[in-house]
């Protein structure tokens, strides 16, 4: 897969807000907050799509949403609630891609989605 600004902000070429990391994943905050809380979580080793993942990365996407409600048990909004979602290509609203779950809290989300 071609390189994408999320890959560079893995090697600290460009500066993102981080906020958690571990040996697998990164996150940092959305340079354009849809919450008041609104974190990426990225694998370190990249992953296009949710499409491109196969079963050996099973284990890579669970880490991605442990390491989700780990921040969210850390950062104290685990039990009022947050939501997780993750974009698949143009319909899902992907444009980043490499695969991110973005964590929101702080406010009451609705449903459906827009
Ligand atoms: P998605 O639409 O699901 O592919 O989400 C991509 C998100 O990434 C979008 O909410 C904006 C955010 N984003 C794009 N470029 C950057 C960047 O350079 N830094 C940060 N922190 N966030 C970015």
């Amino acid at each position: 897969m071609s390189d994408t600004i999320f890959s560079k902000i893995v090697r600290r070429e460009i500066p993102a807000d981080i906020v958690y990391e571990n040996d697998d994943v990164l996150a940092f905050r959305d340079l354009n907050p849809q919450a008041p809380v609104h974190v990426l979580f990225i694998p370190k080793r990249a992953v296009a799509t949710l499409n491109d993942a196969i079963a050996t990365d099973a284990e890579l996407l669970g880490k991605l949403l442990l390491a989700s409600a780990e921040y969210a048990r850390q950062q104290g909004f685990a039990e009022q609630g947050y939501r997780t979602v993750i974009n698949c290509n143009d319909d899902g609203g992907q444009t980043v891609f490499h695969l991110h779950v973005h964590l929101l809290a702080g406010r009451r989300m609705t449903w459906p989605p827009g």
